[in-house]
């Protein structure tokens, strides 16, 4: 185990410097011989995530002997994976196992297309509850938590330093140091993609809930209030909207001094940063207690579709992917959050925390977190009705309230079946 560890580690992080085959090709040469393949549809883009999935698809090939073998296949973004999956339904061309937001879980059992993890015979035991709650239907379990994110706030040390500035513990010490800051150098220092994602931390850190009585609702007291204060972010001028790529292609585009974005971001973000990048828990309501991050990432599900050859291996795959050692390595390449619990106190984890304080960042942020409505709809919603509120307001085309009452009004007509 300590090898292979060793292994994982030198494919995975540190062997950057040794000329290694890729693991792509690797798998390609592992599947070619198998007799057994199961895909795994994924969506992931590249970078750290990407290949840290790949190492550990090459590794469970390898204690495998060559009869059967993981495929992943990359299938765009996280959206273009569900668009590809709708399809794949339809044509009744579905993978052995794919990624799956919880919402994306919900409306895959409206096709009755995912087995529940019961019949897989897999131990969740020792798993995080928080994520392995989120999967559950009418009780049920139907996903295995595997690279799950929270949010935390990124920021350029340098600049903090330059301004004699400490990291900012509530909201009301942020704003106060990103105003300063932003005056000081004479543009918005604080970066955000004006989308779901980003609203949603404002929001429940703000108390906002979506769901009131079991009601999907989006133009609440909060949420207009969340949606004001953003907006007034950018008019006060310490707010910088970002509408085309991630925050970390974009930081050549003025003077980053903070974001608040996925922890999966993170190796994206060290790779860029020409600064000292510095990590912490999301500001508070008060100085006394985190805000709340919104889960992100994805869960892996198992097709019904897929034989009982393809079945089996799928569990075994799971199996692997959860044990602590696996997520401990994932986690540490990556920034995604162990599912497992043991993951905290592997040694690994532990030893590499103690130089490596961003990781402790997340593991502590995992316990201030919450998750968007897990209904059918969702992903629709968060983009297509929400995320467009969210744009349109901060580009000053609508007043908050305004915008989030379409909304509204989109969703009361979507979830009555009247717009589909
Ligand atoms: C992303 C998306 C959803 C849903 C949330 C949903 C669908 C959000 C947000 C929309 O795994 P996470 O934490 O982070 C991703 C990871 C792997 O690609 O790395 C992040 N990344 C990638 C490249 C880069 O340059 N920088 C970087 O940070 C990437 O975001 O997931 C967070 C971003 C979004 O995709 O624009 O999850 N999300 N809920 N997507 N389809 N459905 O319900």
């Amino acid at each position: 185990m300590k090898r292979s560890f060793t292994l994982w580690l030198s494919l995975g992080i540190v062997g950057l410097a040794v000329a290694q085959p890729k693991a792509e090709d690797v798998i390609k040469e592992q599947c070619a011989k198998a007799e057994v393949v199961a895909e795994l549809w994924h969506g992931f883009t590249g970078g750290a995530p990407k290949a840290a999935l790949e190492n550990l698809i090459v590794e469970f090939n390898r204690g495998k002997g060559g009869t059967v073998c993981v495929k992943p296949v990359p299938q765009g973004n996280y959206r273009d994976l569900s668009t590809k999956l709708k399809a794949a339904f339809a044509a009744g061309k579905v993978p052995a196992m794919a990624q799956a937001f919880e919402n994306n879980i919900a409306l895959y059992l409206e096709a009755d297309a995912v087995l529940p993890v019961s019949s897989l015979g897999l131990d969740l035991k020792g798993l995080n509850p928080l994520f392995v709650n989120a999967t559950k239907i009418k009780g049920q379990v139907y996903g295995v938590p595997f690279n799950k994110s929270v949010q935390i706030m990124y920021y350029n040390n340098d600049l903090l330093k330059k301004y004699g500035a400490k990291v900012p513990t509530s909201i009301d010490e942020f704003v106060a140091t990103a105003k300063r800051l932003s005056e000081g150098e004479k543009t918005p220092v604080y970066f955000f993609v004006p989308d779901a994602s980003t609203y949603a931390y404002w929001f429940f850190t703000r108390g906002g809930n979506y769901l009131q009585n079991g009601k999907l609702v989006l133009n609440s007291k909060v949420g207009v209030e969340t949606l004001e204060f953003l907006v007034q972010g950018v008019k006060d001028g310490w707010a910088k909207p970002i509408t085309q790529g991630f925050i970390n292609q974009n930081f050549g585009s003025g003077t980053f001094g903070f974001s608040t974005d996925t922890s999966a971001g993170y190796s994206f973000y060290k790779s860029a940063a020409r600064f000292d990048l510095g990590t912490a828990t999301l500001p508070g309501k008060t100085s006394k207690q985190p805000g709340y991050a919104l889960v992100q990432g994805t869960n892996l599900i198992v097709f019904k579709q897929a034989d009982a050859k393809e079945r089996a291996l799928a569990a075994e795959f799971l199996k692997f992917v959860i044990t602590p050692r696996a997520q401990a390595v994932f986690g540490v390449a990556t920034g995604y959050v162990p599912v497992h619990l043991g993951a905290g106190a592997d040694p690994t984890v532990t030893r590499y925390v103690k130089e490596n304080p961003w990781f402790g960042t997340i593991l502590t942020q995992s316990r201030f977190a919450r998750y968007e409505p897990a209904i059918a709809e969702w992903e629709q919603i968060r983009f297509d009705i929400l995320g467009q509120a969210i744009k349109e307001a901060v580009l000053g085309q609508a007043t908050p309230k305004a915008a989030l009452d379409k909304a509204q009004k989109q969703v009361e007509d979507l979830l009555a079946g009247r717009t589909r």
